[in-house]
């Protein structure tokens, strides 16, 4: 799991520039939270802040192609968030969010539940995130019903249309299908942790301002993720349309036949297999069955899917113990033509009955939580819905690629001016492999254990600063040697060799990314030859 992962990276920690350190927090508070920082007070104090570009789970946005992102808004606002201190987190300028056309109307009314960041302008606005929207003025208008349409030989529910009026304001399809994507890089890629290069369904993703993600689909860590995310999305349209929460609320239990009350579409046959049944029955006796989740993210596994992509099986997928009951949900109704489709994923989410199958996935969540005696206070469950919340805002094409303080107003206040793109050796070779393994800890929004080695936000030039020749948290090791990678801690962490490096104080061996998929051969080669070569920008 990435919080643990965090969490693991956190004893690394080392001192660094306080302020910067400071102004990054400020920004991210829960984000940090989750990789173990004083996360009680920051995340209690409101649950939302954060900066859309940042990806959550990580890597799932395009790193900025060019400088002016955050390191130099950071540095034109940090005056006043220093002094200030919490007091600096104000209400963003509603309606100045950049591209959001219709969606500053209604996300005036409807987002008042988030907070932005004292940085002015529409940098603020940028740095928002919507965790609990207020309602819209829609709801008022809407019927409790669904939307049937005729499509191909059949009918099918979709969402009311004002309802798909709001979603699509917040391009709240893309950013779900986006969401899935980036986890299925591998899949599309048919190699594990598999690279652009070469790739066609990578380079297209690319197009779409998409990155892989570091966790992907099916791996530990996703079934949890993969829970949260669309509880998220659940949250967002109960709290927006109140009045009719009942569209979002899912099965009570999955209708078995036809003539099941609980049959969306009455009157047609439904058919599960038996494992089908037997997982239902597994599901909807969770507090029985609690044994054979040892935790969330293995239940979230179990629902999802059985296939998984490894490293030992790159190019066809082996099934996994699981039930996969969430495709077999989506499969039961789908009908084909329907404009939302509910096994399409670029539209599935316009389909009614993906909320009453998604309901009830988050129903069996939460009673596996409830009766594992959790709650929604702990700090890492706030931050794992905060997490998907960035994510999914950050993952809205509008907001691909962007960093706050990007956009005009943002270059302007960070008297940048021109934003310069970067080139060099550093910046094409070495800072793709650090984006894609590395920022989804260690990122300008999250700077797990005090390193920032890519992701949204942040220059090529600042991630370089941010590591050659300074000092790993242990302290015996700068981060980067140039000349030298056999002493260099990013290289040891990266290649695995820490494991038997001579260190004479305390010495954290684990070898990095944590989630056990690390630098291909090819990449490790990169990194070194760059550091041999004096490990400069060019
Ligand atoms: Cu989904």
């Amino acid at each position: 799991m990435r919080v643990e992962a965090c969490d693991t990276a956190q004893r690394e920690r080392s001192p660094r520039d306080g302020l910067r350190w400071l102004v990054l927090s400020l920004w991210a508070l829960a984000s940090l939270a989750a990789c173990g920082d004083d996360d009680g007070s920051a995340s209690g104090a409101t649950a939302i802040v954060p900066p859309p570009a940042l990806a959550g789970t990580g890597g799932a946005v395009v790193p900025p192609p060019a400088a002016g992102a955050i390191g130099a808004a950071a540095v034109s606002g940090s005056g006043a968030i220093a002094q200030a201190g919490t007091s600096a987190i104000v209400p963003p300028t509603a309606g100045a969010t950049p591209g959001a056309g219709a969606a500053g109307a209604s996300g005036a009314a409807g987002m008042a539940g988030h907070i932005g960041h004292a940085m002015g302008g529409a940098a603020a606005a940028e740095m928002h995130c919507v965790v609990q929207a207020t309602p819209d003025p829609r709801d008022d208008q809407l019927t409790a019903e669904p939307r049937t349409v005729t499509a191909g030989l059949g009918n099918d529910l979709l969402v009311p249309e004002l309802v798909e009026d709001w979603m699509d304001e917040h391009q709240f399809a893309e950013s779900h299908d986006g969401w899935h994507l980036v986890r299925k890089w591998d899949q599309g890629c048919r190699k594990s942790n598999a690279v652009a290069e070469g790739c066609s369904s990578a380079q297209r993703l690319l197009g779409q301002g998409l990155t892989r993600a570091p966790i992907q689909q099916g791996a530990p860590g996703d079934g949890l993720a993969f829970m949260a995310m669309h509880r998220h999305m659940i949250q967002m349209l109960k709290a927006t349309f109140p009045k009719h929460a009942e569209l979002f609320s899912g099965f009570k239990k999955v209708p078995r036949t036809r003539d099941d009350p609980e049959n969306p579409k009455s009157g047609e046959s439904i058919s599960w297999t038996s494992d089908n049944m037997k997982g239902f029955e597994i599901l909807e006796n969770i507090e029985q069955n609690l044994a054979q989740f040892p935790d969330e993210d293995e239940l979230g596994r179990y629902i999802q899917q059985t296939y998984r992509w490894t490293a030992t099986s790159p190019t066809s997928p082996v099934s996994a113990p699981g039930s996969g009951l969430h495709g077999a949900l989506h499969a039961q109704w789908s009908v084909n033509g329907s404009p939302a489709n509910l096994i399409q994923q670029s539209v599935d989410v316009k389909n009614h009955i993906f909320w009453k199958l998604h309901g009830w996935i988050d129903d069996v969540w939460e009673r596996y939580r409830k009766a594992k005696g959790l709650t929604e206070d702990e700090p890492k469950y706030k931050q794992l819905l905060l997490e998907q919340c960035m994510e999914m805002h950050a993952l809205q094409p509008r907001n691909r690629g962007k960093t706050p303080g990007s956009g005009a107003a943002g270059s302007g206040a960070a008297g940048g001016g021109a934003v310069v793109p970067e080139t060099g050796v550093f910046h094409t070779m070495v800072r793709p492999i650090l984006d894609s393994s590395c920022a989804g800890c260690h990122s300008a929004m999250g700077p797990t254990a005090g390193l920032t080695l890519g992701g949204p936000g942040i220059t090529s030039a600042e991630v370089l600063k941010d590591m050659v020749g300074m000092k790993s948290t242990n302290g015996q090791y700068d981060l980067i040697v140039p000349g030298d990678a056999s002493k260099s801690w990013v290289y040891l962490k990266a290649s695995g060799e820490v494991a038997t490096v001579a260190c004479t104080g305390a010495c954290e061996r684990g070898a990095m990314p944590p989630s056990g998929v690390g630098l291909s051969a090819a990449q490790l080669k990169t990194l070194r030859d760059w550091i041999q070569s004096g490990a400069t920008s060019n």
